[in-house]
């Protein structure tokens, strides 16, 4: 037979389905639709071998469903705002615009061969004009809306990149790019008021019954709902009093200091007339503001020499530090320091000789002696017990207390209590030029004046320089100056452009209406489309982008522009892809391009035969050169081949390993489906012959079951993202196909179905090789415009079923039946196994119990 000639058919199919249109995305109210989305790819100029999982992924999703009746939206866009851009500006001097333009362009050429179902019509970029003006515009509303402001915070600052970082861009104190050590800067930025939401984003998390339970986790640990109390401590000489927050208010009268962020205005101001204490805030600047370095730092303070009246206990004061480790943005940036019941704090009561106070002990234990241990010891006690040393809460259990302390201190007015939220204010400002301009003016008379939105959109100019550090907006000669829009002063437009994760908080919402120019979005098409059924992506943005998505459609919705709140309603996060890793006899990292394995196990260096040390397997990286580029992949072995072994080779959400092996295997078997068609066992009747159920003989009668079960199994895989499974139950059935009788009556018509079937099955996982052949069997429409198959329910019973017998109530063997047998037949069956005769010779049979289809039962005496 011929040979699957995988570049014609995979050029060709792709044509037809251009031609026909086939993946264009239409709403129609009468059907159920289904919104498939991957995570838009960055334009890095090249595409990836985890672009190859994660579109294929989601490309398997889409044709699955639109098979089943779905109308379906998958669109593809770009994420293309970004630093790199820039950095290739600086250093190779051409425009970010031009580079990610160039780059977008080379990489939807790479990606077009994978032969997705994308509807290209409504492909969008994130750096066009036509994109992020409605950005500016909803900035404009929030704005209006409380939802977005300006202010004064503290930031990571990289001076290398000279741009804020989002704490979780540093790394041990240093920028994820820059590698450069992050400083603290205070900065008038523009924030988005997310934690209007807290609550809702934490308590909706609950109903996300399709996103995995890890992220759901991260998502509700990064809210971080902490239930406590704010309590005031005065200032003993001072009138003003410190207002700390606390989860452990019923360790009150254990208090031994308090202690301020080295970011709190009390220590700014003791600082200006103490030259020691501002060297120390300044050393302290130096750890950054992520929470990591503060938890990992070494924990000091400097004492103030302040002293704070204990609220329950005006004879009672505590010294006043400033202390490393608390931060500025949680809780009111200050504490009191509980040693006994909290590590932290007793770490630093042992580094300063301050008291420590056990006023909480275990049930059961005698609390002197408790007490005695604990301030002699190392450890802090966390756990729950009883109130002890504490008064009128003595006796009581920690939740009892932390209440009798509440009330106390609300009838005092020395406290309250509150919630509060780990959760803080998203910081968009970024001091880069490839970004979306935020689009306000600062007008020396009028303060900030939001750009008109007959103005909109405020668009980047392209004339800029990058031969200097810093904004290239700051420098430009005319752009930034501006007339104020209400008093016509002079004013300056704000050079600040926004985070890109901005851009990403609501493309999903754009793809739905895509080239609507006068809105962001089209409501009929939003409100058909959203939310995504299914998102696909990284476990990398388990938290933010997922975060500020969610957030963005509830200040979305506020501000009138679409319903709903939840912008994914499934979620799915595929695993890394993986290689082994090479290495020449001098450590230097080998390229698998480079390196060919030997029989024995080990491998060789291809120029020079030069033996090559195997390493582990390793997510792809340019550092340990084991990454394999999908280009070539899909121009030697074509999609198809690619896109099944991706899918067969281990759970998606796994990690997969990528070898030559693995490929080479899927290509066999794409070779081997073409032919079973062009070659099949048996000449295949004319397509539409009927199986001839009741002729078949018991094994022809079986493989046509095995095809009715493989349609029910696999279906029910890809509803579950078990898309390697499914490819081995297809496998399965093909494999059960070489089985067939070619003179059984009916042999012909099973053989037909079975190719037909396994041929349907196959089409999400490889969609050329599937239309060829479709169209080789006789096939009257395409692949991508046909229904799933129905697996026939009466054909998903067993047929054989295997009872248990037992004499006297031990198992003395198995029977095989056909399904539903009379109770004699089984019965007669049962009592010539040769092991239950040889129990039951020579006895009386009293009594034979049949449950049917499970177990025969004989009594003998
Ligand atoms: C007194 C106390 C006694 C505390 C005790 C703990 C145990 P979560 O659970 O994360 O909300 N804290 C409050 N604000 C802080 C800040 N800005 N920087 C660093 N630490 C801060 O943690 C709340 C606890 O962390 C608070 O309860 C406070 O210490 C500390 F036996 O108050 B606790
Ligand atoms: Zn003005």
């Amino acid at each position: 037979a011929e040979r699957y000639a995988v570049k014609e058919s995979e050029a060709h199919w792709q044509q037809v389905w251009a031609e026909r249109a086939c993946f264009r995305a239409t709403e129609d109210p009468e059907r159920p639709k289904y919104y498939v989305l991957e995570m838009f790819p960055y334009p890095s100029g090249r595409i990836h071998m985890g672009h190859l999982r994660n579109y294929t992924m989601g490309d398997l999703v889409a044709r699955y469903r639109r098979a089943r009746g779905h109308m379906v939206l998958h669109p593809m866009g770009w994420d293309a705002f970004g630093l790199p851009a820039e950095n290739a500006a600086i250093q190779r001097g051409v425009h970010p615009a031009t580079w990610t333009r160039e780059n977008i362009a080379a990489m939807r050429d790479q990606f077009k061969p994978m032969g997705l179902s994308i509807d290209w019509t409504r492909e969008i970029a994130t750096c066009e004009p036509e994109y992020y003006r409605h950005e500016q515009k909803m900035f404009l509303d929030f704005l209006k809306a409380g939802l977005a402001y300006r202010t004064e915070t503290w930031v990571n600052w990289d001076p290398v990149e000279h741009t804020v970082l989002a704490n979780e861009q540093v790394i041990d104190g240093k920028g994820w790019r820059s590698g450069a050590p992050v400083e603290r800067r205070k900065l008038a930025q523009w924030s988005f008021r997310i934690t209007r939401y807290a609550e809702d984003l934490l308590q909706a998390i609950q109903d996300l019954d399709r996103w995995p339970d890890k992220v759901r986790a991260m998502q509700t640990n990064w809210i971080g709902r902490s239930e406590g109390a704010r309590v005031r401590w005065d200032l003993a000489d001072r009138d003003d009093a410190l207002e700390v927050f606390t989860t452990r208010p019923d360790t009150l009268y254990g208090a031994s200091f308090c202690a301020i962020s080295p970011n709190h205005p009390l220590a700014a101001e003791l600082a200006r007339d103490n030259p020691d204490l501002a060297a120390f805030i300044a050393e302290c600047a130096r750890l950054g503001t992520s929470e990591e370095a503060i938890e990992t730092a070494e924990k000091r303070g400097f004492d103030t020499g302040l002293r704070a009246v204990h609220p329950l206990d005006p004879s009672w004061t505590v010294p006043v530090h400033v202390a490393n480790f608390v931060l500025m943005e949680y809780g009111t940036g200050a504490i009191f320091g509980c040693p006994a019941h909290d590590q932290r704090d007793f770490d630093f009561a042992r580094k300063y000789d301050l008291p420590i106070l056990a006023v909480v002990a275990p049930r059961d234990t005698d609390p002197v002696a408790f007490a005695a241990d604990l301030t002699a010891g190392t450890e802090a006690f966390v756990g729950d017990g009883v109130a002890i040393n504490s008064r009128f809460l003595d006796g009581l259990g920690v939740a009892d207390a932390k209440r009798a302390v509440i009330e106390r201190l609300e009838s005092l007015g020395k406290g309250e209590g509150t919630v509060q939220y780990r959760l803080r204010d998203w910081g968009v400002s970024r001091q880069r030029y490839w970004g979306c301009p935020i689009p306000v003016i600062h007008c020396p008379s009028c303060g900030i004046v939001p750009v008109p939105e007959d103005q909109l959109p405020v668009t980047l100019p392209e004339d800029v320089t990058f031969d200097a550090p810093g904004n290239p907006l700051d420098r430009h000669p005319t752009w930034a100056h501006v007339d104020c829009p209400t008093c016509g002063t002079a004013a300056r437009r704000e050079t600040d452009t926004f985070d890109t994760f901005v851009e990403s908080s609501w493309y999903f919402a754009r793809f739905c209406a895509p080239h609507s120019d006068t809105v962001a979005f089209d409501r009929a098409a939003v409100d058909y489309w959203l939310p995504v059924d299914q998102y696909i992506g990284g476990v990398e943005h388990a938290v933010l982008h997922l975060l500020y998505s969610r957030f963005f459609m509830r200040a979305l919705r506020d501000c009138g522009y679409l319903a709903g709140a939840e912008p994914f309603a499934g979620l799915f996060t595929q695993g890394m892809v993986t290689h082994e890793t090479y290495q020449a006899a001098d450590g230097s990292w080998l390229e698998p391009a480079e390196v060919e394995r030997t029989d024995d196990g080990g491998a060789r260096r291809l120029s020079d035969g030069a033996p090559v040390t195997v390493g582990r397997s390793e997510k792809m990286s340019k550092s340990r050169r084991n990454t394999v580029d999908p280009e070539r992949i899909l121009d030697t072995y074509g999609a198809d081949a690619a896109r099944l072994f991706i899918v067969s080779d281990n759970p998606p959400d796994g990690d997969m390993e990528w070898s030559d092996a693995g490929l080479e295997g899927a290509w066999r078997y794409v070779n081997r489906i073409w032919r079973l068609v062009a070659a099949p066992p048996v000449p295949l009747p004319p397509a539409g012959t009927p199986v001839p159920v009741a002729d078949l003989d018991a094994p022809t009668l079986g493989l046509y079951r095995r095809a009715h079960k493989t349609i029910a199994g696999v279906t029910e895989d890809l509803e579950r993202f078990r898309f390697n499974t499914a490819v081995a139950r297809i496998r399965e059935l093909t494999n059960a196909l070489g089985d067939l009788k070619a003179d059984a009556p009916g042999a012909a018509a099973v053989a037909r179905f079975c190719v037909e079937t396994a041929v349907r099955l196959l089409n999400p996982m490889v969609p050329h090789l599937t239309e060829s052949c479709w169209q080789a069997l006789g096939g009257s429409t395409i692949l991508a415009e046909s229904d799933w198959p129905q697996a026939d329910p009466a054909h998903l019973v067993d047929d054989t079923v295997t009872l248990a017998v037992q004499v006297n109530g031990k198992l003395r063997g198995n029977v095989s039946l056909p399904r539903d047998c009379p109770k004699a037949e089984a019965e007669a069956a049962a009592l010539a196994v040769d092991n239950v005769r040889a129990h039951t010779e020579g006895k009386t049979i009293r009594k034979v119990v049949v449950v049917p289809n499970r177990i025969v039962n004989i009594v003998v005496g």
